[in-house]
């Protein structure tokens, strides 16, 4: 709804559309005021019971299957073609979930492929035409996926697909080393509900500097909504050096040891433009007390 509640009523306090079912006590707000919606292709690929041959999914998270028959009983062969894409900084995770097509020689005829990136010839990550068990597969940020089936084997499923974007990993730097660190779809604004974490591991008697050259997020008392959290430590349970939200022009957080659990946490509401770290090492001056 691209007009003011009350634009086109003869009446300033009617607004034009009003949902008639009430969500716990409270008309629900609709159209802008609610947000974009989901393209059509990416909401009905999540469901089980409405698959499609294909499709660009956009979703942080989803799962879909190809229709159960071929979609024109005239054909042979369907070849149907999916891309899965995420945001600058993460990757995508694929589970398969279900495996169910006609084993053939190298799986030539019947497969689902799945590739790194947009194009014909880009890294196939696997090609699998029979059970695989539950197979994780780690993409880039552009996955493709194929799926080929021949007219006799429309009775079967196929495959379920499921797959999440996701961030952070392990960064381990040698000396000197220097790591560029941007948050998930920088230079564009974060997005909603992330959780990265990196552990972040320099050599024997270094410690790590991070220096974010840009660095904002949205602000909260407390930096409670969204923040960067930096700890002295492998995991969520070590010290915290520090935790950080809003805008700041230089921000530079050191660790006193060889590693970092650097956490970046986003909420539901309020983006913006997230930060640019340069991660770089430094030997351990042990002349130094505050070292
Ligand atoms: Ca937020």
């Amino acid at each position: 709804m691209h007009y003011p509640p009350a634009e086109i009523t003869n009446a300033g306090n009617i607004n034009v559309i009003v949902p008639k079912k009430k969500v716990d006590g409270r008309t629900p707000e609709i159209g802008q005021r609610k947000g974009i919606s989901r393209g059509d292709i990416a909401a009905t690929n999540l469901l089980y019971n409405c698959p499609r041959c294909g499709g660009t999914l956009l979703e942080a998270k989803g799962i879909f299957s190809p229709p159960s028959k071929l979609n024109d009983s005239e054909v042979d062969f369907e070849y149907c073609q999916w891309t899965i894409r995420a945001a600058q900084g993460e990757r995508i995770k694929l589970v398969i979930a279900l495996l169910d097509i006609r084993k053939t020689p190298n799986c030539s005829t019947d497969y689902l492929e799945i590739r790194n990136g947009y194009q014909a010839d880009s890294t196939a990550l696997g090609r699998y035409c029979e059970d695989v068990g539950s197979a994780t597969i780690i993409a880039s940020n552009f996955v493709t996926v194929k799926f080929a089936r021949s007219q006799l084997e429309n009775n079967r499923p196929g495959f379920i697909l499921e797959y999440e974007a996701i961030c952070g990993g392990d960064i381990h730097l040698e000396s000197n080393d220097t790591y560029y660190l941007e948050s998930p779809n920088y230079p564009e604004s974060y997005k909603p509900y992330k959780q990265c974490h990196w552990n972040i591991k320099a050599p024997y008697k270094h410690y790590i500097v991070i220096e974010f050259d840009y660095f904002e997020l949205e602000e909260s008392k407390g930096c409670k909504n969204d923040f960067v959290k930096v700890q002295e430590g492998r995991n969520e349970n070590a010290p915290i050096i520090g935790k950080y939200c809003g805008k700041n022009d230089y921000l530079e957080v050191a660790s006193r040891m060889k590693r970092i659990f650097l956490t970046f946490v986003t909420d539901g509401s309020k983006e913006a433009g997230g930060f640019s770290a340069a991660i770089s090492t430094k030997l351990i001056d042990n002349n130094d007390p505050t070292s």
